[in-house]
């Protein structure tokens, strides 16, 4: 089923030379990773992920929030990236600046080819410790969480609510991005996260054409010049196609 792609914003997209793209848990969904608001099936149903996603759940309940990102980190390892994560890496390489930013923390943007991708909330598959936030690369698996040397517990790598992005280089990387560029992709995100939700009202107010692929509506769609009501999975090939032959 084709999803209607304006022809105007197929000809913005290729007079465009700068393009930014925000991707949320939902461009994952078509690779069976659950969105984070679903992500919480079957064990983890009674637990709220800002609950789990905590500095304060992780002090509380070290070992659940450790098997929680065990189990994803588990899931993560056995999907594949899928036609929407492909078609951005083959974006990528149309535009002379092109930026990927994403809130997930999955890994499969890179694994489907994209180069420049910045990850403003950290990734799964990456371990630190809670004390010194040093990386850890490998860990005994003797307990739950595994303890660094220095006898703290070990942690994901990844920005829990209430706290700060990491590097402020990668934020400071998506928000010029966004300040600078001629289109502005939201994808599968429901933009109610910040600073990450920012970014695309920091494009529109620089001028920027702003495009959202989501099936449902955001508190970005009124906001966005063209709201594609579709699966990124299908929406993306479809736009790369256009593009081909525009
Ligand atoms: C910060 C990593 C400064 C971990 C995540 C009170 C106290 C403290 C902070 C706050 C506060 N009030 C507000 C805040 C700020 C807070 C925030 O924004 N809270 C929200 C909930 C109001 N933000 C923070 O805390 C950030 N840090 O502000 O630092 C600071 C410091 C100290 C004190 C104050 C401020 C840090 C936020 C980062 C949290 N970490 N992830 C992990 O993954 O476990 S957030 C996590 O949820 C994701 O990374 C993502 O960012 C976020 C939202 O998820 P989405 O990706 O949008 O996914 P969601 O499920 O919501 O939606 C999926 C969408 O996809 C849907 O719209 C669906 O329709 C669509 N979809 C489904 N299928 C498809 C599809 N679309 C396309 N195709 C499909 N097939």
């Amino acid at each position: 089923m084709s999803i209607l792609i304006p022809q105007e914003l197929i000809e913005r997209l290729a007079a465009a030379r700068r393009v930014a793209v925000l991707t949320g848990a939902g461009i994952s969904a078509e690779s069976g990773i659950p969105t984070f608001r679903d992500a919480l099936t079957g064990l983890w149903a009674n637990y709220d992920p800002q609950e789990l996603a905590t500095p304060e759940g992780f002090a509380r309940n070290p070992k659940l929030v450790w098997e929680w990102y065990a189990e994803r980190r588990q899931r993560i390892a056995g999907v594949q990236p899928n036609p929407g994560h492909l078609a951005l890496a083959a974006l990528e390489r149309r535009f002379a600046q092109f930026t990927l930013v994403t809130q997930n923390i999955d890994s499969l943007h890179q694994r489907a080819g994209s180069l420049a991708v910045v990850e403003l909330h950290g990734n799964i598959a990456r371990v630190k410790c809670s004390r010194e936030e040093t990386v850890v690369n490998e860990f005994p698996d003797s307990e739950s969480p595994p303890r660094c040397p220095c006898g703290a517990f070990l942690r994901p790598d990844v920005v829990w609510f209430g706290e700060m992005l990491p590097a402020a280089e990668a934020l400071a990387r998506a928000e010029a991005a966004a300040g600078q560029c001629e289109v502005f992709l939201s994808i599968g995100t429901s933009a109610q996260v910040y600073p990450a939700a920012e970014l695309p009202l920091r494009a529109l107010s620089a001028g920027a054409t702003i495009v959202e692929i989501n099936p449902e509506r955001t508190p970005l769609t009124r906001h966005a010049h063209f709201a594609l009501q579709g699966a990124a999975g299908k929406v993306l090939p479809q736009l790369v196609a256009r593009l081909a032959s525009a």
